[in-house]
């Protein structure tokens, strides 16, 4: 189409939808500047040699993060007695992988919570499975990958877009435009997936199917492989704390109570790794 015929287009447009559409058009653009600048501000800060530094989104509201990768990694972290600092920023994402936590150490950029417990674990020469027999390293890996590559999306679906009451957007105070953003690019993203193209009644039956699983395995256990926790539980729990405390309106915590070891799991792993819980929840808490 010519220039002239799309300026012609524009200028018969209602004046209703010019409004609409210069108001849309300036919110993002500023939305994005504002982000941009934003990001810049913690990659000028430096810190001492050998830091570990985790980037990933604010605290709380009722979990330390919103993303559970990094409740694995702060949880691992503690669990080994390896200190570690935490940067807040929604809008600072791994150069590489453009997603949430990313390991600044030493001015490198690790993406993803799995290669960072690689990275860490040459860096700082701990095993990460230290204590497993190969048997349960391989039932670790599967529980593990099965919560966080099929029921994290379910969680994901659910607390993002399924969720009519929106009300992880409304905590934000997040606009209805940017609601309806958000919520068109989850939708793409999850069915380009697959997990997208399920019902809802679908995606509580997966989401409950893989608990179920879960909590049988479980059984009476303190932790996936007994009574000491491994880098497994540090993943899994993640995954579940967000499901049981951070599905916002979402079917998540209803799901789980379908399996009361899967709670008394939770709490046991947050009263073991997380005294300061309540503390660190705290919207205003940095650390
Ligand atoms: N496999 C990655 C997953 C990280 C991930 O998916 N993070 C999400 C937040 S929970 C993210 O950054 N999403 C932003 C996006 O996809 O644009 C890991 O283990 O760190």
């Amino acid at each position: 189409m010519a220039l002239s015929k799309v300026t012609d287009l524009l200028a018969n447009l209602p004046i209703g939808v010019k409004v609409l559409g210069g108001t849309f058009l300036t919110g993002t653009v500023l939305t994005v500047v504002w982000r941009r600048l934003k990001g810049r501000q913690t990659k000028s800060k430096v810190y001492p040699p050998n830091t570990i530094v985790i980037h990933q989104m604010g605290r709380g509201p009722h979990v330390p993060s919103l993303t559970p990768f990094a409740i694995k990694l702060e949880t691992y972290f503690r669990m080994e007695g390896i200190p570690y600092e935490v940067e807040h920023n929604w809008n600072r994402k791994a150069e590489k992988t453009g997603k949430l936590p990313f390991l600044e150490y030493n001015g490198e950029e690790i993406p993803d919570s799995e290669f960072i417990l690689e990275f860490i674990s040459k860096e700082k020469n701990v095993d990460l499975n230290k204590g497993l027999t190969p048997e349960q390293i391989g039932i670790g890996r599967a529980f593990q990958k099965m919560m966080e590559e099929n029921t994290y999306w379910c969680f994901v679906r659910d607390r993002w877009v399924l969720d009519e009451s929106s009300a992880i957007y409304k905590h934000f105070n997040l606009s209805w435009i940017v609601i309806y953003l958000v919520k068109r690019a989850q939708r793409k993203t999850l069915w380009t997936h697959g997990i997208g193209r399920y019902s809802p009644e679908q995606l509580r039956h997966i989401m409950s199917e893989d608990l179920k699983a879960l909590s049988r395995y479980l059984g009476s256990k303190n932790f996936l492989f007994g009574d000491k926790a491994s880098k497994f539980d540090c993943a899994i729990f993640g995954i579940l704390a967000e499901i049981r405390w951070a599905s916002f309106g979402g079917f998540g915590p209803v799901v789980i109570k379908e399996y009361p070891n899967l709670c008394d799991y939770c709490d046991r792993m947050k009263e073991t790794f997380w005294p300061d819980w309540d503390t660190v929840i705290k919207p205003d808490n940095k650390q």
